[in-house]
């Protein structure tokens, strides 16, 4: 057993390794379940009594050698993998990726916000599942009138104050008019959702950014400067103008807005159908229903609001003429916005 065991030794302290499998069966020969090191120790229960402290010693002083050398084939192995492995240039430029690009709509709403909040408007964002007071109650819808239809709404429960899919952002002013202190001077992007048939010009979720401002002495006249002020950040400095005559519940007096066709300059082309104009929103003065409701005086305050329609906008800068384009996420049409953004 003794010179097995020099042998043995004699053999661990040549072992060289090209890979690490080479290692692996090395460690299977002398240490594994029939390996020469692992058969020792079995033998050495024969070992008369005498010689078992010298040989015990041996054996030890073997096994330790082999579980060494083994870990330092395994290290000059790894270094020479790296070393001479496939050569990596790390000043090279990486490969080329597709990166995403923003989705016109979210460009979009960020500029009307961006516009918006030059002139001090916050931003106030509220849930998209709402209930009927935030939607028509508070915002001097009669009980009956037609906006509350199942056509128009998706309800989703029915009660004294149904659960239903937000129409418009404005029940997020009107939980800002509960809640913020006065002046209030707020623009709520978001989306909303009509019971449609989808076509080109019409879609049952889409975007809208509203705002509000409420303080002591706000007249339509400052109303029309911010409007109009808008219209020239968003369509550029040469942009004009008009407002008509219009309705909504929550306004009196309310108007509608077109800007000067940005593509015509206002001569009039297939864009503007002829007339060198182009909506872009609704707007009027606050309602004093609409203050009373959400515990406003509207003795003492007055104010203006406006909506518009987020693909509308987007649309009109530039000249989508399908709104389904905006909701299919083709990539086609995305990449065509990667240099707007
Ligand atoms: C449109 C018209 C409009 C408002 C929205 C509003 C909100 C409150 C009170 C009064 Cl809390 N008005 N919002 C006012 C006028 C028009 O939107 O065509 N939107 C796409």
């Amino acid at each position: 057993m003794k010179q097995r065991i020099e042998e043995l030794l004699q053999e661990i302290q040549e072992l060289k390794a090209q890979k690490l499998q080479d290692i692996e069966e090395y460690r299977i020969k002398l240490l594994g379940k029939k390996g020469s090191i692992t058969k020792l120790f079995e033998d050495f229960r024969e070992v008369l009594p005498e010689q078992k402290r010298e040989l015990g010693q041996k054996l030890n002083t073997l096994k330790n050698l082999a579980s060494s050398k083994l870990e330092e084939l395994k290290e000059k192995v790894g270094e020479s993998i790296l070393q001479n492995g496939p050569k990596s240039d790390f000043t090279k430029p990486g490969d080329k990726f597709d990166l995403g690009t923003r989705h016109p709509i979210s460009v979009t709403r960020e500029e009307i916000i961006s516009i918006f909040s030059k002139f001090g408007y916050a931003v106030a964002e509220g849930p998209e599942i709402e209930d009927d007071w935030h939607v028509f109650g508070a915002l001097n819808f009669p009980p009956e009138h037609p906006a509350r239809d199942m056509q128009d709404t998706f309800f989703i429960s029915q009660s004294d104050n149904p659960v239903l899919l937000r129409t418009h952002t404005s029940s997020v002013q009107v939980r800002a008019m509960e809640r913020m202190p006065l002046p209030i001077r707020i623009v709520c992007p978001g989306r909303v959702f009509r019971n449609e048939a989808i076509s080109a010009r019409a879609h049952c979720i889409f975007h809208q950014v509203e705002g509000l401002y409420i303080d002591k002495n706000v007249s339509f006249a400052d109303l029309k400067q911010a409007v109009l002020l808008f219209a020239k950040e968003m369509f550029g400095e040469q942009t004009k103008i008009r407002m008509r005559p219009s309705y909504f519940p929550f306004t009196e007096p309310s108007a509608e807005v077109d800007v000067s066709c940005n593509i015509c300059g206002g001569k009039g082309c297939n864009i503007c159908k002829g007339t060198g104009w182009l909506e872009i929103m609704g707007c009027g003065m606050v309602d004093p229903n609409v203050l009373e409701a959400s515990g406003i005086d509207p003795k003492v305050y007055s104010g203006f609001a406006f909506g518009m329609g987020v693909e509308r906008i987007a649309m009109l800068k530039w000249q989508v003429k399908d709104l389904r384009l905006y909701f299919e996420n083709d990539v086609r049409f995305l990449r065509e916005f990667e240099t707007v953004i």
